[in-house]
């Protein structure tokens, strides 16, 4: 990899720049995952997927909501045997791009499994998916008690000697107990956040828009909720923060790495965007670092905490 002020380590892993794929958006496929990296994506971060395949939730799925997408897509997975095959494509399709598989289950046995799944199949990292908003008896239902987190991230830890990042909700009272619990249990690092419950209704038919009736609410409407939750982790938590949650330009970008974030998570803006969103952002930044005579991404994380 050619020597550059954009490169960042994350927990042990080299990426060209801070941009990554957020889960949950194009990453299924061969085929799309290398259009995100042909876009400039320095990480890519794959689709949730668990043991067993789900169908997802009925249509609809997603809602337009002013500056946001309102999705209860229902975690549809082929599960994690079928997905193998795919993830074995990815890998060949993306060698020197770093892969983190992202993963759910409904209890620490299966995240464990899971992860070793994922990690023998040549994942550079997992994801623990423990913040899904809207599907029973995993994600946030795990991710919101600090004590069953901290016990799926221990057995995790147990199973893989690949760094692990949580993935956590931000529909808790304080995504920094969380993280602090996350991380006490030996997660690497941390996604902040996944999306913020909301829900539509269509004044017509007088129902929710939805056929789950209530999703996560991802874009430009939450970058300062999520903004702020990364902020609050980086105040009691050491270890590496990928911001996630309505980034869509450059400036979006740099003000997460201010508030303690190494890299940035992008999804949502891919739809207003196109896939080359990851290299614009990432030019941006570095036109931004060199205007303010940094040489490293890592000279600004966390800059917006000094008094
Ligand atoms: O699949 C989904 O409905 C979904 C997932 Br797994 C998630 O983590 N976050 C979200 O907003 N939707």
């Amino acid at each position: 990899m050619r020597e550059s002020g954009l490169m960042v380590n994350l927990a042990g892993l080299q990426l060209a720049n801070p941009t990554v794929l957020a889960s949950g958006v194009l990453g299924y496929s061969a085929e799309t995952v290398e259009n995100v990296v042909k876009g400039g994506a320095g990480a890519v971060v794959t689709k949730s997927v668990g043991l067993k395949s789900r169908e997802g939730y009925a249509n609809p799925t997603v809602v337009q909501a002013s500056c946001g997408l309102i999705n209860a897509m229902g975690l549809p997975n082929p599960g994690i045997k079928e997905y193998l095959k795919e993830f074995h494509r990815i890998k060949v399709a993306i060698p020197n791009v770093p892969l983190i598989f992202s993963i759910y289950g409904y209890s620490a046995e299966e995240y464990a499994t899971i992860a070793g799944e994922a990690a023998a199949a040549g994942a550079d990292a997992v994801e623990l998916n423990v913040s899904c908003p809207h599907v029973k008896d995993t994600g946030s239902e795990i991710g919101q008690c600090p004590e069953t987190l901290a016990e799926v991230v221990k057995k995790v830890k147990a199973s893989v000697s690949r760094p692990v990042f949580a993935k956590l909700s931000p529909n808790v009272t304080s995504i920094a107990d969380l993280a602090e619990a996350a991380v006490e249990a030996g997660a690497n690092g941390l996604t902040i956040m996944n999306t913020v419950k909301a829900m539509a209704i269509d004044v017509e038919t007088a129902m929710p828009i939805l056929s789950n009736r209530v999703g996560g609410l991802s874009g430009p409407a939450v970058k300062p909720v999520a903004l702020r939750c990364v902020y609050d982790t980086y105040e009691r938590v050491k270890v590496p923060i990928m911001g996630c949650g309505g980034i869509v330009d450059w400036r979006d970008a740099v003000e997460f790495l201010l508030a303690g974030a190494s890299a940035v998570q992008i999804g949502t803006a891919i739809s207003l965007k196109g896939p080359s969103v990851f290299r614009r952002v990432a030019s941006g930044i570095e036109r931004y670092l060199t205007g303010k005579h940094f040489e490293k991404v890592e000279e600004i994380v966390g800059l917006s905490h000094r008094r």
